[in-house]
């Protein structure tokens, strides 16, 4: 694909970076620190393809995590946003494009009967949260362990001791009072789910969860999981919260609330309603979301909500995604090609590992049993993944910096990048197991 021996301007530009940014990064993955080496800087992307600061070419699988579904820089989005542009960057005032991408939305999710559109998914989940204490007049809220929802403090909360109880602070910074409130248990666990119910329930204002798990690797909820929490949240009148700013118009354009059938109170969206822009939704019911400020008492608010710019890039996405009749089936078809040329080679080659896939998105996990949960997603060799993400990065080929992320397939994808995908993950795989 190209020489590797070109890393100048990255280690450069790293090195630079470190005298401002914290470990270099304005976010902390993108540090490499799970799979050593430096990190690469980017200059630029094209369709399925990264080009970082030293001219190396990348066929690109992270998709800047979620939002490049239609491939990076595509000639409408990349249009739609320097019209934009040109009338200006930001009014903090109404604007028409908000009403049209809140409409859209609406068209793919019609549980979110309202919505609010933010800057971020954190701000997303973290104003759902906020609400549904609201709404209950509730404080606990029930989270699963692996699942993530951005970085406000009542997420940044691990399982207490004994799983069911309290939670504790996963960062520093997080206080114990916070931490309290939250209560983390195992994903797809039912037997906990029914127990924490059983013993908090009148005191749980909502269960959040990302449907399909993309924070841990790719975990699938198991046969009728969801539907155990759309029936526990309900019986127990607490809001069950689906965070979809992963699988919200990935898993298909109505998400995994569409995709499993299964209908939560409130919806936080991120990623592909921004078209890589920043942005942030979250919605729900008429009854609740007229709690929201200015109609009611619970206070949310943003400089850049609704920005010009990210609701035209997000339009765009959205309307470039529902006007294809089988954009869905393609990217799904073409990550089914390349996770069934995975499976081959993993058996071909007897490395212990597994592949989780739904959709466009997929994960190879170094473990020897299929992966249901956190707490087999942490069994995995992480040092046999970090092996294989130099080898792939090394051969052209640009993944999560880490075991405990999701690969995403975009429609800029080809089946000859797939072909050569396979080829570089043949030799990568090859080379990890003689170890
Ligand atoms: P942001 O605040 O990063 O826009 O969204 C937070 C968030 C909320 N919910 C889910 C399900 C998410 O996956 C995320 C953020 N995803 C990570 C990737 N796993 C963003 C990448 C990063 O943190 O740099």
């Amino acid at each position: 694909m190209n020489s590797r021996a070109r890393s100048h301007r990255s280690r450069q530009l790293y090195r630079q970076s470190l005298q401002s940014l914290p470990g270099g990064v304005n976010s902390p993955v993108r540090a490499f620190r799970a799979v050593g080496g430096n990190p690469v800087f980017i200059a630029k992307a094209k369709g399925a393809y990264l080009f970082d600061v030293d001219g190396n070419r990348y066929l690109d699988y992270v998709g800047s995590w979620g939002p490049a579904i239609v491939g990076h820089a595509h000639p409408r989005v990349v249009r739609k946003v320097r019209e934009a542009a040109a009338e200006g960057l930001s009014f903090g005032a109404a604007t028409e494009r908000e009403l049209i991408l809140a409409r859209l939305i609406r068209s793919a999710f019609p549980a979110m009967e309202k919505l609010r559109l933010v800057t971020s998914g954190t701000e997303a989940a973290m104003s759902a949260i906020r609400l549904a204490r609201a709404h209950t007049g509730r404080t606990r809220i029930v989270k699963f362990d692996g699942c993530y929802h951005g970085h406000s403090d009542s997420f940044l909360v691990k399982a207490g001791s004994g799983s069911m109880t309290f939670g504790i602070a996963d960062s520093a910074g997080v206080t114990p009072r916070v931490a309290q409130d939250t209560i983390s248990i195992p994903f797809n666990d039912a037997e906990s789910v029914e127990k924490t119910f059983q013993r908090h329930g009148k005191h749980i204002a909502a269960l959040i969860v990302e449907p399909v798990a993309a924070n841990m690797g790719l975990v699938l909820p198991e046969p009728g999981f969801l539907r155990l929490l759309r029936e526990a949240t309900g019986h127990y009148g607490s809001l069950l919260i689906f965070d979809e700013v992963i699988s919200g118009f990935r898993v298909c354009f109505g998400g995994a609330q569409h995709w499993y059938g299964v209908t939560p109170d409130l919806t936080c969206l991120g990623k592909i309603v921004g078209g890589g822009m920043p942005i942030g939704a979250y919605g729900g019911r008429n009854e609740i979301m007229e709690l929201v400020a200015p109609l009611g008492p619970v206070y949310q608010a943003g400089t850049l909500s609704g920005n010009p710019l990210a609701t035209a890039a997000g339009i765009e996405t959205l309307t470039i995604l529902s006007q294809s009749n089988d954009a869905y089936e393609k990217i799904d078809d073409i990550t089914t090609t390349l996770c069934k040329g995975l499976g081959e080679i993993i058996s071909r080659r007897g490395v212990s590992a597994r592949i989780a896939q739904l959709g466009s998105l997929f994960t190879l996990f170094f473990s020897k049993k299929q992966v249901k949960d956190y707490r087999q997603a942490m069994r995995c060799d992480l040092h046999m993944f970090a092996r294989y993400f130099r080898s792939m990065l090394k051969g052209g080929i640009y993944i999560p910096p880490s075991q405990f992320e999701t690969n995403f397939v975009s429609m800029a994808h080809t089946q000859k990048d797939i072909a050569t995908t396979l080829e570089v993950m043949d030799r990568a795989l090859g080379l990890v197991s003689k170890v």
